[in-house]
């Protein structure tokens, strides 16, 4: 009998939930990083064996503040378990504030029934292993989860376990995507979201949500892929940040994901890129809801 079915990997940000979702899928599908809200969008990762189909969607870290674009990120995170069968809490065990973060979120974890709810605590690559036996045992208590799976994404411990018991949660059903895709998201969009991961990587400190990048023209060739982006920016400061000195920084934005998107896609890419300073683009709801695909 062949399974299949969605699996929304929901908690805080900066939990892990990108790099689980790549680790699943054995292929980097979506951004990672050392910053707290790099996920945007919905993305999918799909996972293909002889039993089932299981399509991850990675999701916006959930936010308790107020301001608007976390508030419409919530939402990104909300729509996509609710079209779930399964749904995936992953918290870093390895962080202090993990236990306060965690009944910070409880009032949504109850909203989802224990037999399609999951615990996965990630990072244990950090802990101490006999600390993490109390911790089982509180949340096995807790009658939340059907399962509480200790994993490390970056070391790919404990993904098995995980898979399998995903697995018996997903109903009966054939294929949703071919078995050979690994994601439902375009190479243009991938394309935009390599580039948003470097300039991530490169302006640690200065971001977190003011930055967003739109494909201007895309050409493909047997061999080759020529792509002009822009990234968007929401004030005249972070223009020259992301710019650098005499272009430096924007440069090394630009070769850094061409260097990846040429080892993903296998072909060469070229990236164009500029930098264009748009006042308060995250007031505008319209068009952060257009982005955020609400
Ligand atoms: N040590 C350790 N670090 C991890 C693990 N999983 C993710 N990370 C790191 O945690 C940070 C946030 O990861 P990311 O996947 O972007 O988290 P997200 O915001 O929940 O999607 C990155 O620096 C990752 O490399 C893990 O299992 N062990
Ligand atoms: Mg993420």
């Amino acid at each position: 009998m062949m399974r299949s079915g969605f699996a929304a990997i929901v908690g805080p940000t900066n939990s892990g939930k990108s790099s689980l979702v790549n680790a699943l899928v054995g292929e980097k599908v979506s951004i990672v990083s050392p910053r707290p809200q790099t996920t945007y969008h919905g993305v999918r990762g799909i996972f293909t064996d002889e039993e089932a189909q299981i399509v991850f969607t990675d999701t916006p870290g959930l936010q308790n503040y107020r301001e608007r674009v976390a508030q419409l990120l919530n939402r990104v995170t909300e729509r996509n378990v609710s079209e779930a069968d399964a749904v995936v809490w992953v918290f870093d065990v390895a962080e202090e504030s993990f236990l306060k973060k965690f009944e910070r979120l409880k009032k949504r974890v109850v909203q989802t029934p224990p037999e399609k709810t999951i615990l996965v605590m990630n990072k244990v690559d950090k802990v101490a292993k006999p600390s993490l036996l109390p911790l089982l045992q509180r949340f096995h208590e807790m009658g939340l989860f059907r399962a509480i799976i200790p994993i490390s994404a970056l070391k790919r411990d404990g993904l098995k376990n995980l898979v399998d018991e995903v697995k018996r949660i997903l109903p009966e059903g054939t294929h949703l995507f071919p078995v050979e895709m690994k994601t439902d998201r375009s190479k243009q969009f991938q394309v935009t979201e390599w580039i948003r991961e470097q300039a991530y990587h490169r302006l640690y400190d200065e971001l977190p949500y003011s930055l967003w990048v739109e494909l201007e023209s895309w050409e493909e060739e047997e061999t080759q892929i020529k792509a002009h982006a822009t990234i968007h920016v929401d004030g005249k400061s972070k223009k020259g940040m992301v710019i650098g000195k005499g272009g430096a920084k924007l440069k090394d934005i630009g070769s850094h994901a061409r260097e990846g998107l040429t080892k993903k896609m296998g072909k060469k890419v070229s990236l164009f890129l500029n930098v264009h300073h748009e006042p308060e683009w995250q007031r505008d709801r319209n068009r952060l809801q257009v982005y955020l695909e609400l």
